[in-house]
């Protein structure tokens, strides 16, 4: 029968989606992203607010216009803005004595010393930038919002962060489903200052570099779950090591209580995890340790089906394209 013989399967992603290969190349990210502070959706509670949206763009500016190599510029922010960050870190700090990971705990006061982290002050991505530089070559890049997927998760390929400058709105300190600066520099920059969280994040990051957009789905669902959401093993109980959790003092009460669901992580099923973005997580993924996890990792990575194997070269800060097969 004939029809059978031209019949034609699904074809296969046959040309390998764009990636970078040196740093600079990020700097084609930086218009690229999905929300903006000028396009508040109409339930974010800084919506209606001409002054919050207008400070929103204006921060916005400063990414807009970054390039690699370039320090970062100072934000000077308003008495208002201050006081939201004062909130968020004076609860937060507290309750991370006892939810957060041993890594955050060690760390912290480590920002306070060199970082200016304090109740009063909202740190500088500048500053944070060269200090994690120092502690594991992880580095930041200003971001307007939200990046794709793909971009955000090949960011980390080269230990580099894309990492919001604005505040939260006032009206809601203690939970919000979009990232900010409370959000990026009490809940991620904490942990990018530790050696196996770093070589972590930089593995999810690798596997993302010219991945099929199904394969960049799976590991930005184990990022969410990890990165962002994580919880850990730590003596006999667990503890918080996700960014989402540890900058949300509602979430990482909620996360530790026996109200939700908790897996063991494992990238092969975590992979598949349906979550919801705005409300607490029903589910968490809990790790043995980083180390493990990013075995873990580098295991699911294996079996991605790419054209070639890629490695990252530290001296020169570039992807090199190791064969093809
Ligand atoms: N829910 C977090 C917070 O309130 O800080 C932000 C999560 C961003 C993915
Ligand atoms: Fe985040």
């Amino acid at each position: 029968d004939a029809t059978i013989l031209t019949e034609t399967k699904k074809p296969k992603q046959t040309s390998t989606p764009w990636f970078p290969r040196k740093l600079s190349d990020l700097d084609l990210f930086c218009n690229k992203v999905l929300e903006m502070g000028s396009d508040l959706s109409s339930d974010h509670p800084g919506a209606t607010d001409k002054v919050y949206i207008e400070r929103r763009k204006e921060i916005a500016q400063i990414a807009a216009t970054y390039k690699h190599g370039e320090k970062i510029p100072t934000i000077e922010y308003s008495e208002d803005e201050k006081k939201t960050w004062g909130v968020v870190y004076k609860q937060l700090k507290e309750l991370s004595h006892t939810n957060a990971c041993r890594q955050y705990r060690y760390i912290f006061p480590l920002l306070e010393q060199n970082c200016g982290y304090s109740e009063n002050n909202v740190p500088q991505l500048q500053d944070i930038s060269e200090f994690l530089t120092e502690c594991t070559g992880f580095r930041l890049r200003p971001v307007q919002g939200l990046l794709s997927s793909r971009d955000f998760l090949n960011g980390l390929a080269f230990r580099v962060f894309h990492a919001t400058q604005y505040l939260r709105h006032h009206s809601v300190p203690l939970y919000t489903p979009e990232p900010d600066i409370c959000h990026e520099l009490l809940g991620h920059v904490p942990l990018f200052a530790d050696p196996d969280f770093a070589d972590f994040s930089q593995e999810i990051g690798m596997a993302s570099l010219g991945a099929s957009d199904e394969d960049i789905e799976r590991l930005s669902t184990c990022y969410w779950f990890t990165v962002e959401f994580g919880i850990c093993k730590e003596g006999d109980g667990i503890k918080a090591y996700g960014a989402g959790l540890l900058s949300s003092f509602g979430e990482l009460e909620y996360c530790l209580s026996d109200k939700p669901e908790r897996k063991p992580f494992d990238p092969f099923v975590t992979c598949n995890q349906k979550y919801p973005i705005t409300q607490y997580q029903p589910v968490y993924f809990v790790a043995e340790s980083f180390q493990s996890a990013k075995d873990k990792m580098k295991q699911f990575a294996e079996t991605l089906d790419k054209p070639f194997s890629l490695r990252y070269n530290p001296y020169t800060q570039t992807i090199e394209i190791l064969d093809t097969k």
